[in-house]
């Protein structure tokens, strides 16, 4: 089938969830390297565009209404557009959230997944994809740091969808040949994450509290430890992967970890506050019914393979976090 009309040498992508996170730092990247790019939105989320901001009147770029989770649309989309690369970031990503909604969880990041492949198998079989699996698939961890050959132990409905995908994804590379492949990716934040992700949760608070508009903020489990790097460094490992002559799934990771405690320390010193046990109350309202204690990752195989190194440390991260939601009030 021919491309639609756009310039012969030019390289189309399509990215689901563009208007999350990683999604909107992944439209800008690509379309700086002169891609054609194809982003997914929901009509229900129209606030969502507030990510796309810097990109969105880019002649380049193209918005569709689509929900992954719908095969109709997924197939004739992927049918049109013939894509280069694939890069499939939608997702239910929160994994406290998929406690409460495990079935939609499952359905966005599982099944969808595989709607995607068999699209992909069917109707455009050079796309090369890339799915965005994730440092949960590790779970209760079994050795440390977590490397690609660590084995699996999903510890939340989230968790245990994105492990679907991932073996869904390998299953269809090693079947039918198809340029698939995964990015394991330790929790990388920015100033988009969302505000019910620990990190803009705390970064958010201390900005209103350093305003006077709030007196505390109220977390769940400050001893967990989490291995943090910066989104816009995590979605250039992400292109790169798809720029190899072989498919290999590889961790993305900063090789550090550190308490939501550290995490919170960082931020509260940075606004000026002093101590952050003077604002921090516990609700176990936030505990989940089974918990991820640490994640570290191993990011050798990247660095070797990909030449990829994140080089934001939690300190600069924290503070990047707290100064924007400083200057958004
Ligand atoms: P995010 O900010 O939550 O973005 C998720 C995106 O998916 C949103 O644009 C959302 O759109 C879209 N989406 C959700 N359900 C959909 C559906 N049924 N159909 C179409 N779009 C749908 O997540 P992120 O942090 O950028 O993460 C990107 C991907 O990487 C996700 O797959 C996540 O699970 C994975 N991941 C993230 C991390 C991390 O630390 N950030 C680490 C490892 C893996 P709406 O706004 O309309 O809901
Ligand atoms: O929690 C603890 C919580 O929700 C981090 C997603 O991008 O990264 C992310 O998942 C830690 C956990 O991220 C609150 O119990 C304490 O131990 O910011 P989070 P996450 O669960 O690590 C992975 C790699 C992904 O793939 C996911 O898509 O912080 N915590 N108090 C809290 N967490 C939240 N959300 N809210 C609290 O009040």
């Amino acid at each position: 089938m021919d491309k639609p009309n756009i310039e012969r040498n030019m390289k189309t992508a399509i990215v689901t969830g563009a208007t999350g996170q990683d999604g909107s730092y992944l439209v800008e990247f690509l379309l700086e390297k002169g891609y054609k790019v194809y982003g997914t939105k929901r009509r229900a989320n129209d606030l969502g565009l507030d990510n796309l901001k810097n990109v969105i009147d880019n002649l380049n770029l193209e918005l569709r209404e689509i929900d992954i989770t719908d095969p109709f649309g997924v197939s004739s989309f992927i049918k049109e557009i013939q894509p280069d690369e694939f890069y499939n970031l939608a997702a239910q990503s929160h994994v406290k959230v998929s406690f409460e909604t495990p079935a939609q969880t499952f359905s966005v990041n599982a099944l969808a997944v595989l709607n995607i492949l068999e699209a992909i198998r069917t109707q455009s079989p050079h796309t090369r994809l890339y799915q965005a699996s994730t440092s949960e698939l590790f779970g209760q961890v079994v050795e440390s740091p977590q490397r690609e050959t660590t084995p699996f132990y999903p510890r939340s409905p989230y968790g245990v969808s994105k492990l679907a995908a991932h073996w869904m994804v390998k299953n269809y590379r090693e079947s039918y040949g198809l340029y698939a492949c995964c990015g394991i990716l330790f929790n990388h934040e920015s100033e988009r994450r969302g505000e019910n992700f620990v990190t803009q949760k705390i970064a958010k608070a201390v900005a209103r509290i350093k305003a006077g508009l709030q007196k505390n903020v109220e977390l769940g489990n400050l001893d967990s430890k989490r291995d943090w790097g910066y989104a816009p460094e995590f979605v250039e490992g992400m292109w790169m992967m798809l720029q190899q002559e072989e498919p290999v799934d590889l961790v993305l990771a900063t090789g550090v970890t550190h308490t939501i405690r550290e995490f919170l320390e960082h931020c509260f010193t940075y606004a000026g506050l002093g101590d952050y046990r003077k604002y921090v109350v516990v609700n176990p309202k936030f505990f989940r019914p089974a918990e991820v204690e640490v994640l570290l990752g191993d990011p050798s195989k990247a660095i070797e393979v990909l030449n990829w190194r994140a080089s934001v440390d939690v300190k600069r991260l924290a503070e990047k976090m707290t100064q924007h939601q400083i200057d958004k009030l």
